[in-house]
């Protein structure tokens, strides 16, 4: 359990090549699309992701700073391919417990949606608030038969955490709509309901809570990153969703972050280097707003 604090990693996130002990940060990649409906490949996303964060500039033109300063650590990928949901989930939650307890923020990278219930059952004590980007709400109480799928997570989530606050829908099954009456702590708000005013309003009333960002990539709209297993038509655009994120991270106390759902296609660099980048600048605003030294950034120019 302990070993991949040791272990050589052949591709690390921006080629990082500090130890462990000296990490702020911690990528932890989850290999898994078991229980996809649709495209499956998610499984490749994290190797893709670290592969075209190599290429990243580690300066941030936005920030005028370099967030990898802070340190980021990235481990083997877990092995969790083979595993059923529950045994997928139990891993990666003991995990991403690990590396809370070493006093690190982990960034978790799918891998399907329902590698995020790792990291929210491993957290649920430390957070107030999930928030979850999403085309989707994930909110069937089961599908396919399952329990724990992709699109159950916010459902699940939202049985072990307060308050769940999923943003960016675009489509939703009936059985999801009633799932959702039913409930007290879960807010859907649809892509288009709500402008950015809006969204600034409803995070300042979540101002200073401890917080759980998952950014399930097909948010974004299509065009934006075609490589996604259930692409919906309508999405954020790459600068809403940081800027999104930058909101969010100004407001709240995030203690770890996840980003799902990126399936790569063959022959198409410009999507896992998007990831990427939005990855870099995700821990970019955290390490500016939240660091534990100042590195200099300056997010708000
Ligand atoms: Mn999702």
């Amino acid at each position: 359990m302990e070993s991949y604090r040791k272990s050589i990693v052949p591709h690390s996130f921006l080629s990082s090549s500090i130890s462990y002990e000296e990490a702020n940060y911690v990528i932890i990649g989850a290999p898994y699309d078991s229980t996809s409906s649709w495209g499956v490949g998610s499984r490749f996303g994290p190797s893709s992701v670290i592969e075209a964060s190599e290429y990243l500039d580690p300066f941030d033109l936005e920030l005028n700073c370099i967030p990898l300063e802070a340190g980021i650590y990235t481990i083997p990928e877990i092995s969790i391919l083979e595993l059923n949901p529950e045994s997928m989930v139990k891993l990666v939650k003991d995990v991403i417990t690990n590396i809370r307890e070493d006093g690190k923020v982990p960034i978790l990278l799918g891998g399907e949606h329902t590698v995020s219930l790792g990291g929210i059952k491993a957290l649920k004590d430390y957070i107030d608030v999930l928030i979850v980007l999403d085309a989707h709400a994930d909110f069937y109480d089961s599908y396919g038969g399952r329990n724990i799928s992709h699109a159950t997570v916010s459902k699940r989530a939202s049985e072990i955490v307060d308050q769940v606050i999923v943003y960016g829908i675009r489509t939703l099954g009936w059985e999801e709509k009633n799932e959702l009456d039913g409930v007290k702590n879960v807010k859907v708000i649809k892509r288009n309901e709500v402008d950015r005013n809006d969204l600034i309003e409803i995070l300042n009333a979540i101002r200073g809570k401890k917080a759980y960002i998952s950014v399930d990539i097909d948010v974004l709209d299509p065009p934006q990153v075609p490589c996604i297993g259930t692409p919906e038509p309508g999405g954020l655009t790459y600068l809403e969703l940081t800027r999104l994120i930058r909101d969010i991270i100004k407001r709240t106390e995030v203690v770890s972050m996840d980003f799902v759902e990126f399936s790569p296609c063959p022959g198409i660099r410009s999507d896992a280097y998007l990831v990427a980048k939005l990855i870099y600048k995700a821990i970019g605003y955290h390490v500016s707003y939240l660091g534990k030294e100042d590195l200099g950034c300056y997010p708000d120019r």
